[in-house]
């Protein structure tokens, strides 16, 4: 059986695959508006807008298919984790980014990214083994634990303390972005709760299983990629007089 189903089939009345739909589209309009518009930011900003770009570029390509995927097969975890995968380490790049030039080092970016590859792999675990859910809530609270670590790192830890340290439009850029961590990716345990079954609730919404789960990850994806991008941009544009 095809993957792609025809247009006519598609449950239109559908809130879980309509933002599916939606997801897709604004990712790409995101990324395109990133690429064309890194040609307006000074150069210290462009390596930030190219990093925006392809994270919203490959979410892109995976709501392409998770599109196609869900209405048929349900929820499209290993889709779902391999975008996180590639897309959640690029968001440490840009903490990285920004605090290169007043101090950020490599031992830094690592730390970001092994924490938040254990937090989606113990994540996946969770979800993907559909055998043994009842369990979920454990791994979820493990994965709970490294992400309270990349909270602490960006509000109180290494990537803080320099921010702090330097002050102008580099602790202002951590002080606005470091917000997504605490408040947009907060709201995935919160679909993880509620869509799965060690989850608390196991509810669901939608045509297929775990609806609501993937309603509250759609939701949380546009705010997080595009609303992060966007107060990159709109950092990179800004007129500052401790212009960094
Ligand atoms: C672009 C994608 C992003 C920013 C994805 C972020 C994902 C998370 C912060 C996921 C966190 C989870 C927990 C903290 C516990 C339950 C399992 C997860 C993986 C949903």
């Amino acid at each position: 059986m095809s993957l792609f189903l025809e247009i006519a089939k598609f449950p239109v009345d559908d809130p879980v695959t309509f933002t599916f739909f939606a997801g897709y589209m604004a990712m790409f309009a995101a990324s395109v508006f990133f690429f064309m518009e890194r040609s307006r930011v000074s150069d210290e900003w462009k390596t930030s807008m190219l990093v925006s770009g392809l994270i919203t570029g490959i979410a892109a390509v995976h709501y392409y298919y998770m599109r196609d995927y869900y209405p048929v097969y349900g929820s499209p975890v290993v889709l779902r984790y391999v975008d996180w995968t590639l897309t959640v380490p690029l968001m440490c790049v840009e903490f990285y980014l920004i605090t290169k030039k007043v101090g950020g080092t490599m031992a830094i970016l690592w730390k970001l990214i092994l924490a938040s590859v254990a937090m989606l792999v113990l994540g996946y675990i969770g979800e993907a083994f559909y055998a043994d859910q009842s369990q979920s809530w454990v791994w979820g609270a493990l994965s709970g634990a490294a992400y309270f670590y990349i909270v602490w790192l960006v509000w109180a830890g290494d990537v803080a303390k320099l921010a702090n340290a330097a002050g102008g439009k580099v602790a202002k850029a951590n002080s606005l972005l470091r917000r997504f961590v605490l408040v947009g990716w907060a709201i995935y345990p919160i679909g993880y709760i509620l869509g799965t079954e060690g989850g608390l609730f196991g509810m669901s919404i939608g045509s297929a299983d775990d609806g609501l789960l993937n309603l509250c990850y759609n939701i949380a994806d546009a705010v997080n990629k595009i609303g992060f991008g966007l107060v990159v941009y709109a950092l990179a544009v800004s007129k500052d007089e401790a212009a960094a």
